[in-house]
C-alpha cells in the first residue's frame, strides 16, 4: 500500500498534465477578422465669397478618388512614407464652391491655426520642390494635391491628421514632397 500511493500520485500528475497541455497546446487560437477602425468624425467646409458647402465623410468619399502614393520630408529631414494614398482632388472640391481663377489663391486651414496657402499653380500639382530618396532635388512629376481620409487602406487616426489631411500626391512611390503643405486635420478650404 505505501508503494501504490506514490505510483498513483505519479498517475494523477501525468493526467493532470495531459489534460492542461491538452487544453492549452491544441486549442484553436481565437479568431481573427481584421478590425477596420471607424473614421474620425468632422466635416470639411469649402469656402468662396458668400458660398459655403459643408462635406462630410459621406458626401467625400462618393466623390471620384484619387489613388496614388504620399512620400514627405519634414522641416527637419525626417522622411515619412511612401504610403498608399486615396482621397479627393483640390481642384474637384473647389469646384463645389464655385468659379476659381489664376488670381485666386486656396488658404487650406485647421483648428490648430495652421494655414497653408496654395496658389493656383499648385492646385493644378505644379510649382512644388520635389526630392528623389536621396533628398537630392528632381524635376517634379506629375503630381495631384488631395485631400486624403485612407493612408494605407485605413481611415486616418488622429496622429496621423485625420479624418483629412492634404497631401501632394504621386503616381509612383520614389518622389518626395514636402510635409509642410501637408496640413493636418484640414477643416476649411477658402478661395481668395
Ligand atoms: N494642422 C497642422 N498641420 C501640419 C503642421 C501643423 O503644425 N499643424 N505641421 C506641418 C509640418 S511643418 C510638417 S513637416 C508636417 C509634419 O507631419 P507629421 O506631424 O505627420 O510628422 O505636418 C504639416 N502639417
Ligand atoms: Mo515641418
Amino acid at each position: 500500500m505505501k508503494r501504490l500511493i506514490p505510483i498513483l500520485c505519479l498517475c494523477l500528475c501525468i493526467l493532470t498534465g495531459a489534460c492542461v497541455c491538452g487544453c492549452t497546446g491544441n486549442a484553436d487560437p481565437a479568431p481573427t477578422t481584421p478590425v477596420i477602425p471607424e473614421p474620425l468624425p468632422g466635416n470639411l467646409t469649402i469656402i468662396n465669397g458668400d458660398t459655403e458647402v459643408v462635406l462630410d465623410w459621406d458626401a467625400i468619399t462618393a466623390m471620384p478618388a484619387f489613388v496614388g502614393y504620399g512620400y514627405a520630408v519634414s522641416t527637419v529631414g525626417i522622411k515619412y512614407g511612401p504610403y498608399d494614398v486615396k482621397g479627393v482632388r483640390l481642384t474637384d472640391l473647389i469646384a463645389l464652391a464655385g468659379d476659381f481663377g489664376e488670381e485666386n489663391q486656396t488658404w487650406v486651414s485647421a483648428p490648430d491655426g495652421y494655414l497653408w496657402v496654395f496658389d493656383y499653380d499648385q492646385v493644378q500639382g505644379e510649382g512644388f520642390i520635389t526630392f528623389d530618396a536621396d533628398l537630392k532635388e528632381v524635376p517634379a512629376p506629375s503630381l495631384t494635391v488631395i485631400i486624403m481620409y485612407e493612408q494605407d487602406g485605413m481611415p486616418l487616426t488622429s496622429g496621423e491628421g485625420g479624418p483629412f489631411r492634404m497631401v501632394v500626391a504621386t503616381d509612383t512611390p520614389d518622389v518626395i514632397t514636402e510635409g509642410s503643405s501637408w496640413v493636418k486635420w484640414v477643416d476649411t478650404i477658402e478661395v481668395r
